[in-house]
């Protein structure tokens, strides 16, 4: 993936800076994480899952976005396969939670999550893109789920995220048969909502993170924690969580000035781009 860097990318500090399988940089607002094991395809070892987990856990308090991308030919081969040979039972079902534990902090955590992704994007790394919010796929990009031809299961959030992207028919061809889509096949079912040149990803993430960055916070809180809550819930249920979270919402101070500055005509319109 081609890397139009923009002017104001500063490497991260402190703790994020000794994250060895990433690299993480900051634009104002948006925090820019890469995963950063090229040579291996930025397969999923635990080191980088742990170091995934850290990462989330610990954005600086500025950042209000973050955008995801993968370093190399290829987004992410998925599982580090050549981890998994000696796993008894036991520490199969923990190695599984503590990739739980990293992607929720993606999708339940305090800000969205944009991820560009090109080239392969299989298995364990098909997982972590469907924890994100927003995905970008570049024309490289292909979607796999090897697992049935590896003798595995999904095992990193797959089971429960990508049947909500693309129904649990796709998956289960996708499982069963060993298909790969291609990027248009991919956004067609739903796997990413923007489809662009190669190339192009980053500087669409950055301009979408950008856009996001941008929205009330606790508006964001709500698409991300509320949206998806709601859609597993009964519709009465669901009604009477969105009346609870569209109260916080518009009550705070931040959305008060936002609807003044829209009644004295300070605020954009809603228009087509
Ligand atoms: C790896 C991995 C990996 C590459 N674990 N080492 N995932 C898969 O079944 C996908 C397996 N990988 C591939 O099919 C291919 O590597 C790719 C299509 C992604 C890329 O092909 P290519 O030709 O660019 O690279 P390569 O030559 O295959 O791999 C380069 C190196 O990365 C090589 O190591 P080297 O030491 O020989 O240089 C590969 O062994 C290594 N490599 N992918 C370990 N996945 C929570 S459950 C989730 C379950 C899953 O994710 S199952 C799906 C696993």
């Amino acid at each position: 993936m081609s890397d139009p860097r923009p002017p104001d990318l500063e490497p991260a500090g402190g703790l994020l800076a000794t994250l060895d399988l990433l690299r993480i940089e900051h634009a104002g607002p948006v925090t820019h994480l890469r995963l950063n094991r090229p040579a291996k395809r930025n397969a999923l070892s635990d080191t980088l899952i742990v170091q995934l987990h850290t990462a989330f856990v610990n954005l600086p308090e500025a950042t209000r976005a973050v955008v995801v991308t993968g370093e190399g030919e290829h987004f992410c081969a998925g599982l580090d396969l050549a981890e998994l040979m000696e796993r008894d039972v036991g520490e199969g079902v923990l190695h599984s939670r503590m990739w739980h534990a990293a992607f929720d902090q993606i999708q339940f955590g305090r800000v969205p999550v944009i991820v560009v992704l090109h080239g392969a994007v299989v298995g364990g790394g098909l997982e972590l893109a469907s924890a994100c919010h927003v995905r970008v796929a570049e024309a490289s990009a292909y979607f796999g789920l090897p697992e049935g031809q590896r003798g595995l299961f999904v095992g990193g959030g797959g089971s429960a995220r990508i049947p909500r992207l693309m129904g649990v028919a796709r998956m289960t061809d996708l499982m069963l048969t060993g298909r790969v889509y291609g990027r248009d096949e991919g956004v067609q079912a739903g796997l990413a909502q923007y489809a662009v040149a190669d190339g192009e990803g980053f500087a669409k993430a950055m301009e979408l993170a950008r856009r996001i960055a941008g929205n009330a916070p606790m508006s964001n809180f709500a698409v991300m924690h509320a949206l998806p809550r709601i859609a597993d819930q009964s519709q009465e249920q669901g009604l009477f969580t969105e009346s609870l979270m569209a109260a916080v919402a518009e009550s705070t101070p931040d959305a008060k000035e936002r609807l003044r500055a829209f009644l004295e005509g300070r605020a954009g319109k809603v228009l087509r781009s």
